[in-house]
């Protein structure tokens, strides 16, 4: 029983998203004993969070799945970039065939963590008192399990409603000729005003940072046209753990300066048509490390974008002819006619770099400028904070009793993203010093989950009991990640990349910027290498 109130089981994984199921599934295919605990009610993941208006994945299909057969052979999408709706169908259908729930206690947050070495096992409590026992303990939380809230003052005061978007109710907000406010404009933040503004009588975006976004390129998919891809599907996912970001695309094997205006010109327009990431991941192979070729795609970036904005004061704040940091070291939405919607008469974009916010009010937000605007809807599209935020919340404890929170407090150590000196037989994975935030997640869930599922029968077969990664593989690992990250032009922008979207947070690489490929070398030589860079027991 997942429920039981003591629970022992060889494997705990925590977490139901890509990530855990996809563990689960590969783990007991190799007759590993496990179980889930997901604090949620469903599979999913984010995805079973994410259910604001306009929640869609901004990679495309068939990249952004599973690359298992049994579940993509019965599947079929209705758009190149799905919605939360559908992808929670996707999760009934990963329930179908791969018999998922029967191993899940929903509903189950951890509240502790702890290797007790005598018995070689992770002692585990949860929320409500239920306590379990696991040779092995697997992360899968996500980047984005925790959420981040503003401290403005009197944010509790607000009359109307007022959600986070990663907290949206079930059901949704009718937001039909009400006036809705966007705080943040991430991902999130343009999805929401994008959507919302199809219906509301008025959308107020506040932005701190205008988002770089690029023409996502919508489009229906029919179910003939994907079966009859489907020959090429594992042909494209094994491409897709050869490129950087784990896509169908990579970066030009050519750089800015190489070609001619005209053929650089002529080189964008057809990323720019081909619209998703395009222009971003497969673009010159200089772009994310030279200043000078980097400004070259931004001004291409801002000529095509103000052109769709004919209001000179909105088009200055949402694509100004000066970068506001280099393109693409904050992460870019894809909108479909975020422009052209802000754009619209009775909708309004504040700069609040210029007038920052100063009060949440009963009825509205006031700004700096001393003006209140009222609402009756507020969404807070303030993001996460990502990539630790999760693991850094849950209580876990190394051996000799120190929180990963105080151990992670000036920065973050691990080792090859994926384990944690002191935290014997503990996994994560698409979290911190893993290709996370530069990874495709599936992909970057597929190449580590099968590393922690290799690892962990080669520790069956060697009869090894546990398995610690020693504090100088962290240094050197950690070492790595700066090292790399110091080559790109990451490092110059402040964004949840690099640990800056949150006050008081260290400011450091988060992720790992080497590309998909490389990572995945890096690991499989630590475990050919004789689990290189751990001890073991
Ligand atoms: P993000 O990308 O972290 O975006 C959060 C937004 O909220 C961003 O525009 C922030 O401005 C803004 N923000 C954060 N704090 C404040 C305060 N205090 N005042 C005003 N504005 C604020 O989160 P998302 O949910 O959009 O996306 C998360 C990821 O999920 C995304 O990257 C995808 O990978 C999927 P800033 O840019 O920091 O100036």
């Amino acid at each position: 029983d997942s429920y039981a109130k003591e629970l022992d089981t060889e494997v705990l994984i925590v977490g139901a998203g890509f990530g855990g199921v996809y563990l689960l599934h590969k783990l007991r295919e190799l007759g590993f004993q496990c179980k889930i605990y997901e604090a949620g009610k469903e599979l999913g993941g984010i995805w079973h969070w994410n259910c604001y208006p306009g929640a869609r994945v901004d990679t495309m299909v068939p990249i952004y799945e599973y690359s298992i057969e049994k579940v993509w052979k019965g599947w079929t999408w209705s758009e190149r970039y799905p919605g939360f709706a559908e992808l929670r169908k996707y999760f009934e259908h990963v329930e179908n065939v791969l018999d998922v729930k029967k191993d899940v206690a929903f509903e189950t947050r951890v509240v502790s963590a702890q290797f007790d070495k005598p018995s070689s096992r992770w002692i585990v409590k949860t929320e409500d008192g239920r306590t379990a026992r696991a040779k092995y303990f697997i992360l899968a939380t996500g980047f984005a399990a925790k959420r981040y809230f503003p401290d403005w003052k009197g944010l509790e005061n607000f009359k109307g409603e007022m959600h986070h978007s990663s907290f949206w109710p079930e059901g949704g907000v009718d937001v039909k000729g009400k006036r809705v406010a966007v705080v943040g404009t991430g991902s999130t933040g343009v999805q929401i005003a994008q959507e919302t503004a199809k219906e509301a009588a008025s959308v107020t975006v506040f932005q701190r940072t205008p988002n770089l976004a690029l023409p996502m390129r919508q489009g229906k998919l029919t179910k003939e046209e994907q079966e009859m891809r489907k020959k090429e599907y594992p042909e494209i996912y094994k491409h897709r753990m050869t490129t950087f970001a784990g896509f169908q695309y990579d970066f030009a094997q050519k750089n800015t300066f190489d070609d001619s205006p005209e053929e650089r010109e002529k080189f964008y327009e057809k990323l720019w048509e081909n619209g998703g990431f395009e222009f971003w991941l497969a673009n010159y192979k200089d772009l994310l490390f030279d200043m000078k070729a980097n400004e070259q795609a931004y001004n291409f970036w801002a000529k095509k974008t103000r052109a769709r904005i004919s209001d000179p004061v909105k088009r200055d704040i949402l694509a100004p002819l000066t970068p506001p940091h280099a393109w693409g070291t904050k992460r870019p939405s894809l909108e479909q006619d975020y422009y052209e919607r802000m754009d619209e008469p009775q909708n309004e974009v504040v700069d609040i770099k210029k007038t920052p916010i100063v009060e949440v009010t009963e009825t509205g937000i006031k700004t700096t400028d001393g003006k209140l605007r009222e609402f009756d809807v507020i969404a807070l599209a303030t993001g996460f904070d990502s990539v630790t935020g999760g693991m850094k919340n849950m209580g876990l404890k190394d051996v000799d009793g120190v929180e990963l929170s105080e151990k992670w407090k000036m920065g973050t150590w691990s080792y090859l993203g994926m384990a944690c000196s002191g935290f014997p037989n503990m996994f994560f994975l698409y979290g911190a010093q893993g290709p996370t935030a530069f990874s495709n997640g599936p992909s970057c869930v597929e190449c580590q989950g099968d590393w922690i599922v290799d690892a962990m029968a080669k520790l069956r077969e060697q009869g090894i009991k546990y398995i610690d990664a020693t504090r100088e593989a962290e240094e050197e690992w950690r070492r790595k990640i700066t090292e790399i990250s110091d080559k790109t032009l990451f490092p110059g922008t402040s964004s949840w990349y690099m640990g800056a979207n949150v006050p008081g947070k260290p400011r450091e690489q988060l992720s790992y910027a080497g590309g998909v490929p490389l990572y995945e070398k890096e690991c499989r030589e630590a475990l050919d290498n004789g689990f290189a860079g751990f001890i073991t027991a």
